[in-house]
């Protein structure tokens, strides 16, 4: 029978008072701990824990505070042996993330918003995603314009090379990144599928995808009831799994996903239907 790669699966340990979907039920050390240790009993290959919500408005935590958030859950999760990846855009944060365990550095902002991050990446042998973003959540809906030739998808592959130039400058090898088109982060809805539509676009930058479109709101807003209203974060998980095979088939290299069950079913079947014999294995 012939294998098929299937994206790795990053669930997501929100370790925060205020993210959107699931914003204060894994507040505390103990219960993010716990939901880490689900996440990979259900299949996760990485757990992805951050301190601070990026939900469009959000406030930014301070740097204390983002730290005593995700330390010690990165050092209990790392500790049972987890592939964590911490969610920041500090310096600070991520140089403790490292130390305690986190192997991965998910920086929203490509390195923007604090660019000494690239620096700690490049001084450790961590993986480094880079995010297309333009603007802290509490402004970013004013960057959601993309009027050059091209559009979203052209900008979205400029500027990110330009995060990319950016990494490898800074002493962080092409084979420690990974890119991420940033859905919902200074994009409208169609922004977001356009930018699926020509997800091609980006792996022809030939580095690994992360795709983040669990319970975000361009699927809510397909999901609208009659008055227009967008369906709620946790009632979006099944528009959620009608992509995951559409963006295994596309390559990408991971999902970072809320619900890891209903992304490892959806990946399981599709493996199955991906290496059933065709023409010269029937009978
Ligand atoms: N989305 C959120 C947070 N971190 N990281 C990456 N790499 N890609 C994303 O799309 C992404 C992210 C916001 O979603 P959440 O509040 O549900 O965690």
């Amino acid at each position: 029978m012939s294998t098929v790669v299937r994206p790795l699966v990053m669930g997501i340990v929100n370790v925060t008072p205020d993210s959107f979907s699931d914003g204060g039920l894994y507040a505390d050390t103990e219960s993010a701990l716990a939901h880490g240790s689900d996440l990979l009993t259900q299949g996760a290959d990485i757990l992805d824990v951050g301190g601070e919500s990026t939900r469009p408005g959000a406030t930014r935590p301070l740097v204390a505070e983002e730290l005593d958030r995700v330390v010690p859950v990165i050092t209990g999760l790392a500790a049972q042996g987890a592939i964590v990846s911490v969610d920041t855009m500090r310096a600070e944060v991520a140089a403790a993330a490292i130390d305690a365990g986190a192997r991965i550095v998910n920086d929203v902002s490509g390195g923007l918003a604090d660019p000494a991050v690239l620096d700690v990446v490049a001084a450790s042998d961590a993986t480094y995603v880079a995010m297309h973003w333009r603007a802290h959540s509490d402004r970013m809906a004013d960057f959601a314009t993309y009027d050059e030739p091209g559009g979203v998808v052209a900008a979205v592959v400029r500027e990110l090379s330009e995060r990319v130039e950016a990494a490898t400058t800074a002493g962080i090898d092409r084979d420690r990144l990974v890119l991420d088109p940033g859905l919902g982060f200074a994009k409208r809805g169609e922004h977001n599928w356009q930018l699926l539509a020509h997800l091609d676009e980006l792996t022809a930058l030939g580095l690994p995808l992360l795709v983040g479109a669990s319970r975000k709101t361009f699927l809510g807003a397909v999901l609208a009831g009659p008055d227009g209203t967008p369906r709620p974060p946790t009632g979006r998980e099944h528009a959620h799994s009608a992509l995951v095979p559409l963006l295994a088939d596309l390559g990408v290299w991971g999902l970072r996903v809320h619900d890891v069950r209903a992304t490892t079913d959806a990946l399981a079947a599709w493996q199955a239907w991906r290496t059933a014999p065709r023409e010269e294995g029937r009978r």
